[in-house]
């Protein structure tokens, strides 16, 4: 087992997940997924890990019921398991179909959606993978380990460490507590640099699928359009074997093969092509094409496959030195920023939450939104595509220091391994001046037909990334953070700021945030600060700012937050942040009605498709007024 880096304390925490849950790979084929019923015991103990791998959890203590996916802080009634920090360990045992275990043409792979912070898995007590940050999946082939004994059970035990440190994404700080007339002996806090409470545990799902032994791996696909044909250029990833054919085909929604082709690497063209469309700029948005990729090898049994389904949107993306195109039109964010956040589950991933949030979005009429502060779960980003919402999906670098990462970026193999942590988003970083450049630089290699952009809060004549940067995105709390109820001078200093981004650099603007906190049933008129009635004022402030500069360069706004999401304890929390336009159980506060009306009425100025105008309601629902 490799070294583990955060080790702050010798406490422990063992839990027992409630049940591992599986969803669609989206594969056919060969490819089986495993739904587990919930079978569980669990508490919790101060205890050495040892045990656990060594099997003698019996001599560890009790453990504690836990579902998965799910943050384990809110779902027990224990005070030290909310704030708790240190290792804490998961574990399950499942029986795995025969011929998953016996079939040695099989390939099985466990799959863990995300482990806050540091995580290493076990498999029948032998260690398979360790994982460093939170927000992306990662997987281990586990064939040898159930394919080599008599058992066809599989137990399955997974330690995270939910330590931050200056060196993990995000980073924190342990704060030892040495004063014993405070103090007991051994007391520490966290400490963080950024404003949500640090969930942890197995927070999105956590599955058991098959491939054959030699499978698709990998699809990128990166999409133009000339001149109303559609042009999807497409790169598969094969492993296993050199021997294999590869053939690809392009369905459209009625499951017309509109094109096809062979081997890793092409391009398939499609003329007169459905373009992907915002929901709100076309009469038949988000329009998804299928990628089949099926993967043959000729075995002595005789031919095997491995096949792979991909939802692709034709679309393209560009910006201008006032504009945000999409397909070649001006496009207007007006949307939100969220969190992955709600009651009892805390960070974990929730079919139901999802949906009701997208429902809320298409209410509200919000054609975009950003991943603050770190990358949402798969799920999320694929309902966006069906949906029709666009997305700034952010790293989750927030809260970075300069100084300390400025001694972790000498030398190539550091930075890529840097690099590769940081992405696949680019904002919230406080960006250092080589390290930015280098950053997006390597972004846009990765994916050279995204924009990128990093979301400041710093002077226009002090930041460093803006330079290098696609779209500016500002974010600004006047009369929040200082002149605390003049709401009149919002208008002065938001046209400033504009104007002093603007003039510097000739880029297109997003006021990437902006909002008031506002406690659901607090009113006072003339407005007070944390009534929903001073939210509501201080949004319509900055509105007639935006009204005029919207004319010229600023392309969007993203108000903060969607929802209120909890933090850590503060004197200026009040149990959590309450800058939501809706609460944290998705009640709409006065603020969402006033921005459910804006946003229609900029969707209707500004990005309805000219066939749709004059009609008050569509049938669809897509268009109100
Ligand atoms: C912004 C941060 C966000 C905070 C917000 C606030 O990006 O994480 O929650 O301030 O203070 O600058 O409400």
């Amino acid at each position: 087992m490799g070294p583990v880096p955060v080790r702050p304390s010798e406490r422990h925490l063992n839990l027992r997940p409630l049940s591992f849950k599986c969803l669609s790979t989206g594969r056919g084929f060969q490819g089986h997924l495993l739904v587990y019923t919930p079978s569980w015991k669990a508490s919790w103990t101060r205890d050495d890990r040892s045990l656990w791998a060594r099997e003698e959890r019996h001599c560890s203590g009790p453990t504690l019921d836990m579902p998965v996916p799910s943050s384990f802080n809110d779902v027990g009634q224990d005070r030290q398991l909310r704030s708790f920090v240190g290792w804490v360990w998961y574990e399950r045992e499942v029986t795995l179909p025969q011929r998953w275990t016996q079939d040695l043409g099989t390939r099985v792979v466990l799959r863990i959606g995300s482990a806050h912070y540091y995580a290493i898995v076990w498999v029948n007590g032998v260690h398979v993978v360790e994982h460093e940050g939170g927000h992306l999946p990662f997987e281990a082939d586990i064939s040898k380990l159930v394919q080599s004994g008599p058992l066809s059970s599989c137990r399955i035990t997974i330690a995270i460490n939910n330590t931050l440190t200056p060196h993990t994404l995000p980073p924190g700080t342990i704060l030892h507590r040495t004063d014993t007339s405070k103090y007991p002996k051994g007391y520490f806090v966290q400490n963080t640099n950024f404003d949500f409470f640090n969930y942890a545990g197995l927070h999105r799902p956590v599955l058991l699928y098959t491939t054959p032994t030699t499978y698709i791996d990998d699809i990128t696909v990166t999409t133009s359009v000339d001149q109303g044909t559609g042009l999807v250029d497409y790169q598969i990833f094969a492993q296993g074997s050199e021997h294999f054919q590869l053939e690809v085909r392009l369905l459209d929604q009625e499951g017309k093969v509109v094109a096809q082709g062979t081997g890793c690497r092409g391009q398939l063209q499609v003329p007169n092509a459905h373009l992907w469309w915002p929901y709100l700029m076309h009469e038949h948005p988000a329009y998804l094409y299928s990628l089949e990729v099926r993967l043959t090898t000729q075995t002595a049994a005789g031919p095997v496959s491995d096949f792979y389904a991909l939802p692709v949107g034709i679309r393209t993306v560009k910006v201008t030195e006032r504009q945000f195109l999409i397909n070649g039109k001006p496009f207007y964010f007006h949307g939100v920023n969220k969190h992955e956040d709600a009651d009892i589950r805390g960070r974990g991933f929730d079919w139901a939450l999802l949906v009701k949030d997208f429902n809320l979005l298409r209410w509200l009429g919000a054609n975009a939104f950003r991943t603050s502060h770190y990358p949402y779960a798969e799920e999320v980003l694929q309902l966006c595509d069906r949906y029709g919402i666009v997305v700034i999906d952010e790293s989750p670098g927030v809260g970075i220091e300069s100084r300390v990462w400025a001694g972790r970026w000498d030398g190539e193999r550091e930075r890529e391994k840097w690099l590769s942590r940081v992405l696949p988003g680019l904002t919230s970083l406080c960006l250092l001046p080589s390290v930015d450049r280098t950053l997006i630089a390597h972004t846009k290699a990765l994916d050279p037909s995204r924009p990128v952009t990093f979301v400041t809060n710093s002077n226009y004549e002090a930041d460093l990334g803006a330079p290098y940067v696609d779209v500016i995105c500002v974010n600004s709390y006047y009369s929040w953070y200082h002149d605390y109820g003049h709401l009149e001078v919002i208008p002065l200093q938001l046209a400033t700021q504009f104007e002093n981004w603007y003039r510097t650099y000739q880029k297109p603007i997003i006021q990437s945030e902006y909002g008031a906190g506002a406690i659901p049933g607090f009113h006072q008129d003339p407005p007070v600060m944390f009534s929903e009635e001073y939210q509501k004022a201080l949004l319509q402030q900055y509105h007639m700012v935006l009204d005029e500069k919207r004319k010229n360069y600023v392309v969007g706004e993203l108000v903060w937050n969607f929802a209120d999401f909890m933090t850590d304890q503060a004197p200026q929390r009040v149990m959590g942040n309450k800058k939501g336009i809706f609460t944290r159980q998705r009640q709409p506060k006065a603020a969402a009605f006033l921005l459910r009306e804006r946003y229609w009425k900029l969707a209707n100025d500004t990005q309805r498709p000219p066939a749709a105008r004059g009609s008050q309601c569509l049938e669809s629902g897509l268009f109100h007024v």
